[in-house]
């Protein structure tokens, strides 16, 4: 499988409770290498951009509110088969479904507060790691 980029957040909820250190202990031990990272915290317009594919949801104006109430962690991780392997590292979208022993099962508080994002193609992690990085970030 070739080498590859994903795109992920440590969201709001789980930089609050304190755990940023052990969700990034877990990602390094599951052998992804950190291509690009910072502590950022999106703007309204931001989040609205960044989760444009949901904005006929239900839970759109949740997600925006949720998504910059406080700072996050942005980063790249690359390893080969990235994408999915690292959708299968966090989890299913609910907590209550996830797997044992995925980042969402173990720090998620509801399917709207789930710690933590992953990109879900390719193509879609080069354009969210493109949406928060620029070239000179990126190693
Ligand atoms: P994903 O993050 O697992 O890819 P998506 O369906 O792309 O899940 O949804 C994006 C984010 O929107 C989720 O991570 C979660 O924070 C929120 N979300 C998704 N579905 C629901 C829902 O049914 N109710 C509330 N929030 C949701
Ligand atoms: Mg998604």
């Amino acid at each position: 499988m070739a080498i590859n980029r994903t795109f992920t957040m440590i969201k709001p909820d789980a930089v609050e409770k304190g755990h940023i250190g052990a969700i990034l202990e877990k990602i390094a031990a599951s052998g992804f290498r950190i291509v690009a990272m910072k502590l950022t915290q999106m703007t309204k317009a931001d989040a609205k951009e960044f989760y444009g594919i949901h904005k006929e949801r239900p839970f759109f104006a949740d997600l925006v509110e949720y998504m910059t109430r406080g700072p996050i962690v942005a980063a790249i991780l690359e390893k080969d088969n990235a994408v999915d392997d690292f959708r299968t590292l966090i989890g299913a979208t609910n907590p209550e479904e996830a797997a044992e022993g995925t980042i969402r099962k173990i720090y998620a508080n509801s399917i709207s507060e789930n710690a933590i994002h992953g990109s879900d193609s390719d193509e879609n992690a080069a354009i969210e790691g493109a949406f928060h990085f620029s070239g000179r970030e990126m190693f």
